[in-house]
């Protein structure tokens, strides 16, 4: 039988995972996401790129922002605006219960994962949603002026400080979560999924122990580029990058994944890109790679499977 891990970021990662979900059944897939963007809110905790992938899941996606639940409102927001409460980070009321849900499980006792479980079980969805570790890791964007929390960063601020770096907080002394090293050693093929390498891949990979695992991981590793045509499908991705000097294309994002992936997907657009990639040592597969209705997520899907079984 496949068994696939998917490695996802928010947005991006999200939209192949449903579209992933569509073709392959709970056993045959589960879903490592990064917990890097995590933070506390209105004294709840709150993972951002956790619940992206999981309401895609269970159906509920603001398909307009890719985040958030559709048809939310925003009432106790504002009621906590009204009380003094910096109210910049969009929090509707629906998705308030998972974030209360989520801090009364872990305030509890319960990890990270244990609780992603229980939140997970409760909306009906039947494949592993796995948080890349139960231990605190946070992205920090390092800009002139400041170092500053990635959500001060790419929302309050809306990405625009320049960026001189990003650092992981945390990280070394994190640990991989369980289920994600025990899912990495059950998988033969590993999907790295069209989110932020730079803030969203990154840290799941840089985790102790990982890189060294998906190193010599034995079965296909396939990744799909978010950079179409110089440009990020959704979010900073190619700001970053550019402001980190590296090249704002596929093959940027393919010399991020070398030793990580044998198998890069890049849309029809930067079909060009392709020989430079090779050149890498990394295979090149060109598809079409955006995701706007449910049907291209799981055309997408089934482009890379078919890629994965042949
Ligand atoms: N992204 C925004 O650009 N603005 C927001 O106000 C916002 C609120 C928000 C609330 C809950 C949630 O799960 C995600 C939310 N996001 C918001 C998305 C999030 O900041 C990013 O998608 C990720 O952290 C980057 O992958």
């Amino acid at each position: 039988m496949c068994k696939v891990l998917a490695l996802a970021g928010g947005v991006g990662g999200a939209k192949l995972v449903f579209g992933l979900s569509k073709t392959l059944n709970p056993k045959q897939l589960s879903i490592v996401v990064n917990t890097a963007d995590d933070t506390i809110f209105h004294g709840l905790y709150v993972s951002p790129d956790v619940d992206t992938v999981m309401y895609a899941l269970a159906g509920l996606t603001n398909k307009k922002t890719g985040w958030g639940i559709d048809g939310d409102s925003f009432k106790t927001l504002s009621a906590l605006k009204n009380y003094g409460s910096e109210a910049w980070f969009q929090l509707g009321d629906l998705d308030f219960a998972t974030h209360i849900k989520r801090t009364e499980l872990l305030r509890s006792g319960k990890s990270l994962s244990e609780a992603t479980d229980h939140l997970t079980k409760s909306l009906g969805i039947l494949h592993s949603l796995i948080p890349m570790s139960d231990d605190p890791v946070r992205t920090i964007a390092i800009t002139a002026d400041d170092d500053l929390e990635f959500q001060d960063y790419f929302v309050r601020q809306k990405c625009k400080p320049v960026l001189e770096g990003i650092r992981f907080d945390g990280i070394k002394q994190a640990k991989p979560s369980k289920a994600f090293v025990d899912k990495l050693s059950e998988a033969n093929a590993l999907i790295i999924c069209p989110s932020n390498p730079v803030v969203s891949i990154s840290p799941i990979i840089e985790l102790p122990g990982i890189k060294q695992l998906i190193n010599d991981f034995s079965g296909k590793r396939v990744a799909i580029s978010p950079i179409i045509a110089g440009r990020a499908v959704k979010g900073p991705a190619a700001k970053m990058m550019r402001e980190l000097n590296e090249d704002v294309s596929s093959i940027g994002v393919a010399k991020r994944y070398i030793g990580i992936c044998d198998w890069i997907i890049i849309d029809e657009q930067d079909s060009k890109e392709a020989e430079e990639i090779e050149k890498l040592g990394i295979n090149v597969y060109v598809s079409s790679t955006i995701m706007n209705s449910d049907q291209e997520k799981i055309n997408l899907a089934n482009d890379v499977m078919s890629l994965i079984k042949n």
